[in-house]
């Protein structure tokens, strides 16, 4: 049986406004939903979680009148699969989508679908990512696939068409255009608004790249393990997202030029597509920037260390300017909800669709079980529920879904493998709530050649197998090793607690039903 959390707490709250100012009281209705996902956005990089890079106040804002969630996971840290299991509040040996090239069963059931069918109206806007079409959305309105940048395609429920201007800002557009002109207002809504950004290749707006001029940018902190040798790890030798040897100059970092891509042959096309999406007045302000960005690249002729860390502060510079964009954009929103009044009627939630690596271990990109990756930002910010309170309760993806059936008093199916947060949100963590999470990547070699794997994580220790090309155990103790740079596995003296950590994965992989993954133990 699921834990299922029937608000009617919660209901009066939305009339209240009514109530004490003597009108007559208005029918009440649950709660609206507003759910906010960006791609591949670091805990790192969000100031109410981490305040070394960048201040975020309006993402912060969210946090201190909500709760900020320190042990908010994914089951897989990859995109579509991370949205195949928000949606459907099961892990993807369940879904069907394990991994970007699959395409999501849309018949199936999912938390929009249900509420729709509880009188919610329903709309998905921004990155889908899943393939299919949206089922279950009153509304949708999508980038096909990843998304571009600059003056963005969008499919507005079949209807293909190009919209000027930055895509975070065309996103939000269209949001807040559902929000006062689209919808039915007599329902409550389920709105779901999925930003691109900040996923590679990390391109700043223009209003970001004329705020300094780049000799006047800060100096980004190199991580501590930036220079990793991945000793004791196998999986980590084998990727290909280091910033030194795969971050590209004219790809990633926006070296265009003809000299350069001449020189750098194969990522001439990609490098230069993104560049062409622009309009002449964006590519104008673009070029203002980058251009003595390229001269001084080119006169200094960086080489080793000096280039590598070079390309971690340009990274960092244009990842940090998307993230400036998406909190100005999110601070759109909130101000528009403030001004109709609904910051008291909707549940705001702002997550990652999972983490990203800042250099850690070298890095970019994510899918690793490592905690950068395997963990992600959640902040959820319900009215009457807790405020400014930060709890480290293990959560998951798997539990959007039972959050928002139960937000709208709708029961939630058994099948459903996630768990209501509302508890959480709103009173004391239930004294059975998970004490360890499940966890399964599948896409190898894929473009970053990360090996496919499964593991459990509790309050303390992680234990992660690596299979397939290999196959590899890894154990840490994140107490005493928080950046997981010494693998225990093998060590006499964790030899009894990798036994039971061992008998824990099965635990969870028979809960889950993950038959593959216990055929392979
Ligand atoms: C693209 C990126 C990869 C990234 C995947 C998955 N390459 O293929 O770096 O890992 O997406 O990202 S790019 O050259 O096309 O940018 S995900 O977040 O969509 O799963
Ligand atoms: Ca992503």
């Amino acid at each position: 049986m699921k834990h299922t959390h029937l608000l009617a707490m919660f209901v009066p709250l939305v009339g209240a406004n009514v109530s004490c100012a003597t009108k007559k009281e208005e029918p009440k209705k649950p709660m609206n939903i507003l759910y906010i996902m960006t791609d591949d956005h670091s805990y790192q990089t969000i100031s109410a979680y981490d305040n070394r890079y960048l201040k975020t106040p309006n993402l912060d804002r969210i946090a201190n009148e909500g709760v900020r969630f320190d042990n908010a996971y994914v089951g897989n840290s990859i995109s579509g699969p991370s949205r195949a299991i928000m949606l459907t509040g099961k892990f993807s040996h369940k879904n069907g989508f394990k991994g970007n090239s699959d395409v999501f069963d849309g018949s199936q059931q999912t938390y929009p679908k249900l509420l729709q069918q509880a009188g919610y109206e329903t709309a998905v806007v921004g990155k889908w990512h899943l393939v299919s079409e949206p089922t279950g959305f009153d509304y949708w309105n999508i980038l096909p696939g990843q998304g571009i940048y600059y003056n963005p395609y969008f499919n507005e429920m079949g209807d293909k068409k190009r919209i000027n201007g930055y895509a975070t800002t065309v996103t939000t557009d269209i949001a807040l255009d559902w929000l006062e002109n689209k919808r039915t207002k007599e329902k409550p809504f389920c709105l779901l608004l999925h930003h691109k950004a900040p996923h590679r290749t990390w391109m700043p707006d223009t209003t970001e790249l004329n705020a300094t001029s780049w000799e006047e940018e800060v100096e980004f902190p190199l991580p501590e393990t930036f220079y990793d040798n991945y000793e004791g790890r196998m999986a980590a030798q084998k990727q290909k997202m280091s910033i030194e040897k795969d971050m590209h100059e004219v790809y990633d970092l926006k070296m265009v030029d003809d000299e350069i891509v001449t020189a750098q042959k194969w990522m001439d096309a990609g490098g230069k597509s993104n560049y062409e999406h622009m309009d002449s007045a964006q590519a104008a302000a673009w070029d203002k920037y980058y251009n003595p960005i390229i001269a001084d690249y080119k006169e200094k002729k960086r080489s080793g260390k000096e280039l590598t860390e070079w390309k971690f502060q340009r990274y960092m510079n244009d990842y940090v300017k998307c993230i400036r964009s998406l909190d100005n954009n999110i601070g759109r929103v909130l101000d528009y909800l403030e001004k109709e009044g609904m910051l008291d009627n909707t549940l705001i939630v702002y997550t990652s669709d999972q983490g990203f690596y800042m250099g850690e271990h070298g890095w970019f990109d994510k899918r690793f079980m490592y905690e950068e990756s395997f963990r992600t930002p959640l902040m959820m910010r319900l009215p009457g529920g807790k405020s400014g309170v930060v709890t480290k309760d293990l959560v998951q993806n798997i539990d959007f879904a039972p959050t928002f059936l139960s937000l709208a008093g709708v029961e939630v199916p058994n099948d459903m493998q996630g768990e209501s947060l509302i508890p959480i949100l709103t009173d004391k963590t239930p004294d059975d709530w998970r004490n360890s999470l499940y966890y399964h990547y599948y896409e190898y070699p894929d473009e970053h050649t990360v090996m496919k794997h499964y593991g459990v994580r509790d309050q303390r220790y992680k234990l992660i197998r690596f299979y397939g090309d290999g196959d590899s155990y890894e154990f840490y103790d994140l107490q005493e090793d928080p950046r997981e740079m010494n693998n225990l596995y093998g060590k006499a003296e964790y030899k009894d607690k990798i036994e039971e950590m061992k008998k824990e994965l099965v635990r969870l992989q028979q809960k889950y039903d993950d038959q593959n993954a216990l055929s392979l133990n």
